[in-house]
């Protein structure tokens, strides 16, 4: 390895050489609290205040066989900043970026917790779901030919280039759930269920144009990886923040739409599964709020875009929304088929597992081949609703 690892001992000295963390002075505690895929993270106490210290490891954690680069920390560095430009106070502060050893410093947000576990609790966060659409919506307009301009755009593109992250999420979310691969984990109860679903045709082309979609639509410098992990909350005062910006790139507004909506489905199925019929209606009633909050901060935002001619606002967000629906199921999907489970389906015993594993397939499955209704979420989602509540019996 070319570069060294951080460890709780070397932290303090790491923070006391870097010129940008004078401010903070010495650090008087640390604690690992790293525990997704791909990072070392760090909570340091400093006589000036909290920091989180964010060094890329070199590989998958989980598969130190797995490579990948370390430089998505320069390139999450570098997105954060100009999603704090154009979202401030829905995304963490940057205080530091170290390129030789891909390390980023941020805002301590320890009196926020992760929205999925959260959620996992049947906690309701009003407003958060609105606030991430806000945040869509800024991010959408600052960093798109909108907010830009055309040079500025093409300029900004060039810059924020992020092609082996976008490869796993082409592989992970659009490929491998479809195709039989050494990532997918599936319980023997639900293989006629993944069977039924990923071996549809109409699925497939459904997903195979949303694959291209994602590949091809550089509309905005998008978060890339919107799940309810990637979220903080705090309930006083009320706070939201999308983080884990490594994922960013060019890319279109409906896949950080549609990864929210995906995980909605997932937390619900979860609560219908235990009985939480409710809570369940809560959380899908969340997708109508992070719509509005998504399409009435972009409305608010267009009256000053950079080049007023001839494009229009109303078919912009509609495809904002037809894009959204099918990066929805596919973000759901590949939760309970491939690599990267989440919590929500994880810690539910088997036997309810199983139920919410197909529920999240059927409703999938709606959203790419069904004929739901157009234009408005509540209508979709109430019957989202319905479809993981009867396949999840
Ligand atoms: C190898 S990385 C696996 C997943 O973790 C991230 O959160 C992304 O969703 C990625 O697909
Ligand atoms: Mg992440």
């Amino acid at each position: 390895m070319s570069y060294e690892l951080l460890t709780v001992e070397t932290v303090p000295g790491y923070v006391a050489a870097r010129p940008a963390l004078a401010p903070f002075g010495a650090v008087t505690r640390v604690r690992e609290v790293g525990d997704g895929n791909l990072n070392l993270v760090f909570v340091a106490e400093a006589e000036g205040g909290g920091l989180v210290l964010k060094q890329a490891l070199p590989y998958v954690r989980v598969d130190p066989t797995w490579p990948i680069t370390p430089e998505r920390n320069g390139i999450e560095g570098r997105a954060l900043r100009l999603h704090n430009v154009v979202a401030p106070g829905l995304v963490p502060e940057l205080y530091d970026a170290d390129a030789e050893r891909h390390v980023i410093v941020i805002e301590d947000l320890s009196d926020h917790r992760v929205w999925r576990g959260a959620l996992n609790e049947g906690l309701r966060h009003d407003g958060v779901a609105e606030d991430l659409g806000r945040y869509v919506a800024k991010v959408a307009f600052g960093t798109s030919v909108f907010g830009l301009g055309a040079k500025g755009h093409k300029a900004a593109l060039a810059a924020a280039a992020n092609p082996e992250l976008c490869e796993i999420t082409e592989d992970l979310v659009f490929t491998e759930p479809y195709i039989s691969h050494e990532h997918n984990r599936i319980l023997p109860a639900n293989e006629a269920d993944v069977a039924a679903y990923a071996g549809d045709p109409d699925v497939r082309a459904v997903v195979g144009a949303a694959k291209l979609a994602f590949m091809t639509h550089t509309e905005a410098l998008i978060h890339g990886d919107l799940h309810t992990g990637s979220v903080l909350v705090r309930d006083e005062p009320h706070s939201a923040k999308a983080f884990d910006v490594e994922f960013a790139f060019y890319g279109p507004v409906g896949f950080d739409v549609g990864a929210l909506w995906g995980n909605y489905v997932l937390a619900a199925a979860r609560a219908l599964v235990l009985g939480e019929d409710a809570y369940a209606a809560w959380v899908l009633a969340q997708a109508a709020e992070t719509w509005q909050g998504f399409a009435e901060e972009f409305a608010a935002l267009w009256r000053g875009r950079a080049d007023p001619r001839i494009i229009d606002l109303d078919r912009y967000i509609a495809k904002v929304y037809a894009d959204a629906v099918p990066f929805a199921a596919a973000k759901a999907a590949r939760r309970v088929i491939g690599f990267s489970s989440v919590s929500d389906i994880e810690t539910l015993p088997e036997e309810l597992r199983v139920r919410a594993i197909r529920a999240v397939l059927a409703a999938a499955r709606l959203l790419l081949t069904g004929d739901p209704p157009q234009g408005e979420p509540k209508p979709l989602f109430d019957r989202v609703g319905q479809v993981l509540a009867e396949a999840g019996r």
